[in-house]
């Protein structure tokens, strides 16, 4: 028997060690972003807590070394002995791996987290970890160092009959993580913001005590995912003021929608289960998606704003600028697809449509106002999307016509390998000029871009398809947009956007990147879009030349070759002032350039959408905000 134990003991320890191994395979990275996942797999523990019902409080905080907090007001992870193990639950948590679904009675199971792997992990990648439970007059205490344990579970003291609740601390590993000391406030607040959104009632707070950087912030939205959805929409115009709100049950399947209409023209839908978040979608965003469909076509027919001659309004023309939540709670969630993240229960897609059909439909009964807006915006989108499409079947049969029919500014490499090519779109026909002579032909191609393009984020489709610069772009890249996108037509690996090193140098590249995040994101998401980093300043001194690509490096070359009269600094205002052999050995020249390349980071879901609705949509008020958050170099700037 005590052979079997320590048997176990070895396994036990064996897990952890694989977690301090491989790291990444169970927090998904080892910068900080892996580092902010520790956070949240511990939280998430606790939002399990209040979604099952029994916590309401949850506060998370930053310490000033850098240590990690989080209390809760739940039952408190249990303390008695576990049969199967013999060791105290607690002890199980935190030192075998996936012990996170193997407590707990009724309510919903959920495995929040990368891959529900939660405590056991964070415990194995923290320098120590320190567990308190507060149950019934007692505080029992526990403390591990890098996932082994320390000490038995024992009481340290006695608090109020009325308290309960775990609080755990934790000081991620230096050994394990690149940086522990980068945790973003603003990382943390939009993900517990979004867990507070989900989970109607629960209070999250997030306190940062780290010296100079001093706040706290509280979460907490009675409307739930009605609030969500006035949050995502704040930066633009809505087109009617209600947020259309349906809730209820059908068998084990409980059910919460929420939408509302802005006045752009791009789809914000999100969806979870058990509060996780579905990309993918499944059957709870398909019966939600066939509810509107059927509602609004019924609501338009039965009410001649749609007449018997015309053919019914599609999904997509319904959901033009609706930002919409769907959130449901289900027992046994099954997950499918390539990635495990696509809801697949059949009894959700039925509850989903049955609730959201019988319920809108009633709201629109009694709010027409609302009802025809929405029908007449649909309408429009109609509209223009036909419009669109025979813009972009002119472009096809044209293309048919005369081969590939690529746009007549590009000059195209000779090299027809994508996996070899890369294309610049240059800010400019005069740095165009200059990045066709410097450019090594047989593998990069180059498209010179006239001024502005379009900014998409205010434009409908058949205006995005009459603009001649964006339409060039499409055809040079070769993969279509929207669902016509497919990533194996690609003519290049890597679509550099190469502007100025100035404000507007910046907007144009931020205009190209809305249009590319729009119309095919999957560029962006697989890696393919760079920008290119040209320098700012030139340094010439005795026939030698040297680069400085920030402001920094042109006072550490200073150093390097001393301060006199010799040096010739020339601050570049544009590509246009380097002539063609600086643009290549500085921008260009795959040896020697500086690439970036353009990531989404989509840990909360709103975020990267959010982002471009608030700096490309058409309110001022929160651009400002966010630029005042966000913006390095203008602390306390009144702008
Ligand atoms: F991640 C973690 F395990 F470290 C952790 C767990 C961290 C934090 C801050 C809180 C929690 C946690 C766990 N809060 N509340 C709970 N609840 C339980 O573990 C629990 C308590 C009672 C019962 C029961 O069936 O009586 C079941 C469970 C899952």
């Amino acid at each position: 028997m005590s052979q079997e134990y320590g048997a176990d003991q070895i396994q036990i320890l064996e897990g952890l060690e694989a977690v301090r191994k491989r790291p990444g395979m169970y927090i998904g990275s080892t910068s900080s972003r892996g580092l902010h996942h520790l956070v949240y797999e511990i939280v998430d523990n606790s939002v399990d807590e209040a979604l099952a019902g029994f916590c309401t409080n949850i506060h998370v905080w930053i310490k000033p070394d850098n240590s990690i907090v989080v209390e809760d007001d739940g039952r408190g992870i249990p303390v008695g002995i576990n049969h199967k193990s013999g060791l105290p639950g607690v002890e199980v948590v935190f030192t075998i791996l996936h012990a996170g679904g193997k407590f707990g009675g009724g309510g919903y199971k959920v495995s929040g987290g990368l891959h529900g792997v939660g405590a056991s992990v964070v415990n194995a990648l923290s320098t120590w970890l320190t567990v308190n439970v507060y149950n019934e007059g007692k505080i029992y205490e526990e403390k591990f160092a890098r996932g082994q344990k320390l000490s038995d579970l024992t009481v340290v003291g006695e608090c109020d009959h009325e308290k309960h609740g775990t609080r755990v601390s934790f000081l991620p590993d230096p050994e394990i993580f690149k940086e522990t000391q980068v945790y973003d406030f603003s990382v943390l607040r939009q993900r517990l913001r979004e867990m507070a959104f989900l989970t109607k009632n629960l209070r999250i707070e997030l306190h940062d005590e780290r010296p100079g950087q001093e706040r706290d912030e509280k979460y907490h939205y009675e409307g739930g995912i009605k609030e969500f959805v006035k949050y995502l929409n704040k930066s633009t115009t809505s087109l009617y003021d209600d947020i259309i709100y349906c809730e209820g049950s059908r068998g084990n399947v409980y059910v919460e929608v929420a939408m509302q209409h802005n006045d752009s023209y791009n789809e914000s839908s999100y969806s979870f289960v058990n509060n996780i978040n579905t990309p993918e979608g499944g059957t709870h965003l398909t019966g939600f998606r066939n509810a509107i469909t059927k509602t609004f076509n019924e609501y338009a027919r039965k009410n001649k704003i749609l007449k018997d001659s015309e053919d019914n309004l599609s999904g997509e023309d319904i959901r033009e600028g609706l930002t919409s939540i769907v959130s449901i709670k289900i027992e046994d969630p099954q997950f499918e697809g390539q990635t495990k993240q696509k809801l697949g229960n059949t009894e959700a897609r039925n509850a989903v449509e049955s609730l959201f059909t019988e319920q809108l439909t009633y709201y629109l009964e009694q709010n027409p106002n609302v009802a025809k807006i929405i029908c007449e915006k649909s309408i429009q989108s109609q509209r223009a999307r036909e419009a669109a499409r025979k813009a972009r079947d002119l472009t096809r049969r044209k293309s048919a016509l005369d081969g590939l029919s690529l746009p007549g500014k590009l000059a195209d490499c000779s090299d027809k390998n994508p996996k070899n090519c890369e294309i610049f779109i240059v800010e400019g026909d005069s740095a165009g000029g200059s990045a066709k002579t410097a450019r090594s032909r047989a593998t990069q191609a180059i498209l010179p871009l006239r001024g502005k393009i379009l900014n998409v984020e205010k434009a409908r489709l058949d205006r995005v398809y009459g603009n001649e610069e964006i339409k060039a772009m499409i055809t040079a890249f070769g993969t279509g947009i929207h669902d016509d996108f497919d990533i194996s037509k690609l003519r290049y690996d890597k679509i550099i956007i190469m502007t100025d090193a100035d404000v507007d140098g910046a907007h144009i590249a931020t205009l190209m990147l809305t249009f590319i995040y729009r119309f095919m994101p999957e560029l962006i998401k697989q890696g393919h879009v760079y920008l290119a980093q040209p320098p700012l300043y030139k340094l010439e001194k005795n026939k030698k030349v040297w680069y400085a690509y920030s402001d920094d490096e042109l006072s550490k070359i200073i150093d390097e070759v001393g301060r006199d009269q010799n040096n010739k600094i020339q601050r570049y205002k544009g590509l246009g002032e380097m002539d063609a052999e600086q643009l290549w050995e500085t921008t260009m020249d795959p040896a020697r350039r500086v690439l970036l390349r353009v990531a989404m980071d989509e840990e909360s879901v709103s975020d990267v959408n959010l982002t471009f609705m608030t700096l490309m949509g058409d309110k001022v008020e929160p651009r400002r905000e966010f630029i005042l958050e966000n913006a390095k170099y203008v602390k306390n700037l009144d702008i």
